[in-house]
């Protein structure tokens, strides 16, 4: 079963493709037995991450540019990333609605993808579901999130090129950011130009962040689309040819198979620590007894660690 969906997928079946986002989402154990079967045939897409404030402008953003990269005659999947998943719906429905022009495209797979990340956390159910639709056959692949939480981070590391989305007028938020954006982004879009106070936000951050490349769009009005889709590949073009792409792509197998590590050493240590051990050693550290030092010390003696 596992190995004709992923011919399936390989076919571009979409109905494949979306049964097993599905078991990806609930952290099903035969996701991985597909994920095996396909991997051989990734590691072609470009991977770009999009994030921001809430209502920035993401999903009008990457509607726009997967028409851009439809007119390159490149193939494109999108996952909106919602960790939260539960004030999802509104939103989630509003980026369908948003997206729908490309809904009857073959080329283009959106896919709404709320998941706690049953297991390996979202970070790790997100790679997979990159990994699929690298498999499918996308060239291009979006992946939406928003804000700069943990878990926000963490996606931005899956990613080869990080698209930071601001609107104008964000006045204090544009320095509150700062911090959080500057370690992932690559790119930073000022949306929704149309609006007053555009100038003033483009000035404030070219003079914060100088170094980056910094592009001005209204999405809604279809602006700059064609100019943010020129510097992405130009970066990507510069990456290629300067070796840093290569060592992105390193780096992102490295985390991936340290992240899989301590996934599965973590489940084999919870299988010989029951819940009675570990509230046993709680315990003893709630009543100072040991510090959770020396506890974790015996506990790894113990189990032979
Ligand atoms: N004026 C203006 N409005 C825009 C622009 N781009 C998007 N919007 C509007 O801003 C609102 C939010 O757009 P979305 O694309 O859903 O924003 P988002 O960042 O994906 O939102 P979340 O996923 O909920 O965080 C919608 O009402 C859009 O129509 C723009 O360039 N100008
Ligand atoms: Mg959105």
């Amino acid at each position: 079963m596992p190995l004709l969906l992923a011919q399936q997928i390989l076919a571009g079946e979409i109905r494949a493709l979306a049964s097993t986002m599905t078991l990806i989402e609930n952290g099903d154990p035969r996701a991985k037995a597909i994920l095996k079967a396909v991997y051989p045939h990734t590691g072609r897409a470009q991977v770009i991450g999009v994030t921001g404030a809430a209502g920035t402008g993401k999903s009008t953003l990457i509607d726009r540019m997967t028409a851009e990269y439809r007119r390159r005659r490149k193939t494109v999947g999108i996952l909106a990333v919602d960790p939260t998943s539960i004030f999802s719906h509104g939103a989630l429905l509003g980026d369908r609605i948003r997206m729908r022009a490309h809904f009857v495209d073959r080329g283009v797979f959106i896919r709404s993808f709320a998941t706690r990340g049953a297991g390996g956390g979202v970070a790790a159910a997100v790679r997979d579901a990159i990994h699929l639709l690298d498999a499918a056959g996308k060239d291009v692949i979006f992946v939406e999130t928003i804000g700069v939480g943990q878990d926000e981070l963490e996606i931005a590391r899956l990613v080869h090129m990080v698209v930071a989305v601001l609107i104008p007028e964000m006045g204090d938020d544009v320095q509150a950011m700062k911090a959080g954006l500057v370690e992932i982004a690559d790119i930073f879009v000022v949306n929704k130009t149309d609006l007053p106070g555009a100038d003033v936000t483009l000035q404030q951050l070219r003079d914060l962040f100088n170094e980056f490349d910094i592009v001005a769009t209204s999405a809604s009005n279809n602006d700059g689309i064609q100019k943010l889709v020129h510097v992405i590949e130009k970066r990507r073009a510069q990456s290629l040819g300067n070796g840093q792409y290569h060592r992105k792509r390193l780096q992102l197998c490295r985390e991936e198979l340290l992240s899989l590590l301590r996934q599965r050493l973590v489940a084999q240590l919870r299988k010989r620590l029951d819940d009675q051990a570990l509230d046993a050693g709680a315990k003893r550290i709630a009543e100072r007894r040991v510090d959770p030092y020396s506890e974790v010390k015996a506990i790894a003696k113990k189990l032979g660690f």
